[in-house]
């Protein structure tokens, strides 16, 4: 089933009344915090020097794996592309579409391939990703936004998870609501055992898995690395190109842009100024399957029954919002009138 959503605040409870997705609500009178007058120079940046030693180690194991890929088997190549696509649904279909903003529901099945998937892509627990994430939407582009694009780039994109937060982040962090995830065993299991988890999907059995079909131990833990690291670097695209580079169809008062190369190697994540505007859509844009790996993955998992509820935004409100606050000729209704014309 899916559910379409005419009006704008229907998405932000769900059916037990709860904020469900971390965005704008009553509560926001709350934050204190003056989010735009804080001034980046007055930001006392203090670099988390474990963290820069670990990407230039990580970086560095990437860079050389890169070197092993023209020995690779064929069935080593599929297994790489396999899991960067299953591991990249554990963000997409995942921690994002299904955890961050609840927007359709899993069975018990699907929840737990999603948390195998989420763990191989070791972005920190789907808890985690959740907060900083719900916070991403509510506090966009502000002092407050853990990866906030305004101060460039590399903040962004890498930067961000390299020094200690903005104490913005902290206050305003503390508003988000987090009981429905807090309430799911799984998650907290997840939470609870990260490290483990991390390192048992995302580097043990992947280099176990190879050797079934011959592949060289150590050419499998190098190709895991460059995995993780091409994954990681898909993801931050979507918080630094996407948020700096593309067109503005349905808010052009944001930055979050359609960029069609980051939703290639996203997975369907680079439609970002329509994701931004209708957060609670399953699909993150209104293009359906059109550059979109994770809208078809769900849709499989709908025809197995394992994905229900999908919420999307009707054609109604994606035109009316577009006509408001966007360029209504760029969405794929004034797309297709310019077609006929
Ligand atoms: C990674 C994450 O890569 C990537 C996320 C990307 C998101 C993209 C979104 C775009 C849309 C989706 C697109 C998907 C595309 C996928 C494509 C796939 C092909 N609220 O964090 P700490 C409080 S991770 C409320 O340590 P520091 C809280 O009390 C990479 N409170 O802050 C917390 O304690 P606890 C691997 C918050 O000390 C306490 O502060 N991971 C919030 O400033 C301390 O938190 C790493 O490299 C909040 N939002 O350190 C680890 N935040 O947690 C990187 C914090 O106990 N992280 N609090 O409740 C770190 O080392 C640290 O976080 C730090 C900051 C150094 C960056
Ligand atoms: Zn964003
Ligand atoms: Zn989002």
């Amino acid at each position: 089933m899916t559910t379409v959503i005419d009006s704008k605040e229907a998405w932000t409870k769900d059916d037990s009344g709860q904020d469900d997705s971390g965005h704008a609500t009553d509560e926001d009178e709350e934050v204190e915090v003056d989010l735009n007058k804080e001034d980046e120079a007055e930001v006392k940046r203090e670099i988390v020097w474990g963290n820069v030693v670990k990407f230039i180690i990580l970086h560095s194991l990437a860079l050389y794996g890169l070197t092993l890929l023209p020995s690779l088997s064929l069935a080593s190549w599929i297994f790489l592309f396999v899991t960067y696509q299953f591991s990249g649904n554990g963000i997409t279909a995942g921690a994002h579409r299904l955890w961050a903003h609840r927007s359709y529901k899993a069975k018990a099945p699907l929840r737990m391939l999603l948390l195998v998937a989420n763990s191989m892509a070791g972005q920190n627990s789907v808890y985690t990703w959740s907060r900083d994430h719900r916070l991403h939407h509510k506090c966009s582009e502000t002092m407050a936004d853990p990866h906030n694009a305004n101060r460039g780039f590399f903040f962004a994109h890498i930067g961000w998870l390299m020094v200690r937060k903005h104490p913005a982040v902290m206050k305003a962090g503390k508003t988000i609501n987090m009981a429905d995830l807090e309430q799911d065993p799984y998650l907290m299991f997840q939470h609870r055992h990260y490290i483990k988890c991390f390192l048992m999907a995302g580097f043990v059995l992947p280099t176990l898995i190879p050797m079934l079909w011959g592949e060289d131990p150590t050419t499998a833990y190098f190709m895991a690395v460059v995995r993780y690291v091409s994954v990681l670097h898909f993801t931050w695209l979507v918080n630094s190109a996407a948020h700096l580079f593309g067109m503005k169809p349905y808010d052009k008062n944001i930055g979050p842009s359609e960029n069609r190369l980051v939703s290639l190697l996203a997975l369907g994540e680079g439609w970002h100024n329509y994701h931004h505007t209708f957060p609670y859509d399953y699909s993150t844009s209104e293009w359906g399957f059109r550059i979109n790996m994770t809208t078809r993955f769900i849709h499989a998992m709908k025809s197995l029954g394992w994905a229900y509820d999908l919420r999307t935004a009707s054609p109604a409100t994606v035109a009316a919002r577009a006509t408001r606050t966007g360029h209504p000729e760029l969405t794929r209704a004034g797309l297709r009138e310019a077609k006929k014309a």
